[in-house]
């Protein structure tokens, strides 16, 4: 009985030393740990800067800050999308939009959302957006939906407002502004 009682016990506490540092091991080998930021900046179709992004990695996912200027009044759609390539003068290098559940794209679509979908943005008279957004589904890792995959990522304005329905890609129009993420 005694020994039986030792064993479990060695053999609980083991276990509790390996989880331990598998815990470690995952925290150190994060390339960009909570609170690591990587800057993004948009350009226009002309390829003129138009706005800057920084993003933060957190505790539950990325926090982007985006600052915008010298763009169209109005509601505008935002998301990520799936490469990290902004070609001018269309953008379309950037791909469709970071979807790596393998989702339909739109808060309202049943088998939605997209990982890159977010609520539309509003340019204001000035031409000019100052926001934040969150998303749990991003990382900035390697390990988990990481935005810096093989082909990285870009952040995307596009011309109209995101219906958050049709497929693949809410209806948003043309992409005016892309910026790549982490450069
Ligand atoms: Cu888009």
């Amino acid at each position: 009985m005694g020994t039986r009682f030792a064993f479990t016990l060695a053999a609980v506490s083991s276990l509790l030393v390996l989880s331990g540092c598998a815990y470690m091991e995952d925290r150190e080998d994060q390339d960009y740990p909570v609170g690591a930021r990587v800057p993004a900046e948009f350009i226009n179709a002309s390829g003129t800067p138009t706005g800057t992004a920084l993003l933060t990695q957190t505790e539950h996912g990325v926090l982007i800050d985006v600052e915008l200027r010298d763009l169209e009044p109005g509601w505008h759609a935002f998301h990520v999308h799936e490469r990290g390539e902004c070609d001018t003068p269309d953008f379309e290098s950037a791909g469709g939009h970071y979807n790596p559940d393998d989702k339909e794209h739109g808060f309202e679509a049943r088998g939605g959302y997209h990982a890159g979908d977010f609520p539309n943005i509003m340019i204001t008279d000035s031409g000019a957006a100052r926001f934040q957004v969150f998303s749990k589904h991003l990382s900035l890792n390697e390990r988990d939906n990481p935005l810096f995959d093989s082909d990285g990522s870009a952040l995307v304005v596009h011309s109209g407002q995101d219906n958050y329905r049709s497929q693949p890609s809410g209806n948003a129009g043309e992409r005016v502004a892309c910026a790549v993420i982490g450069r």
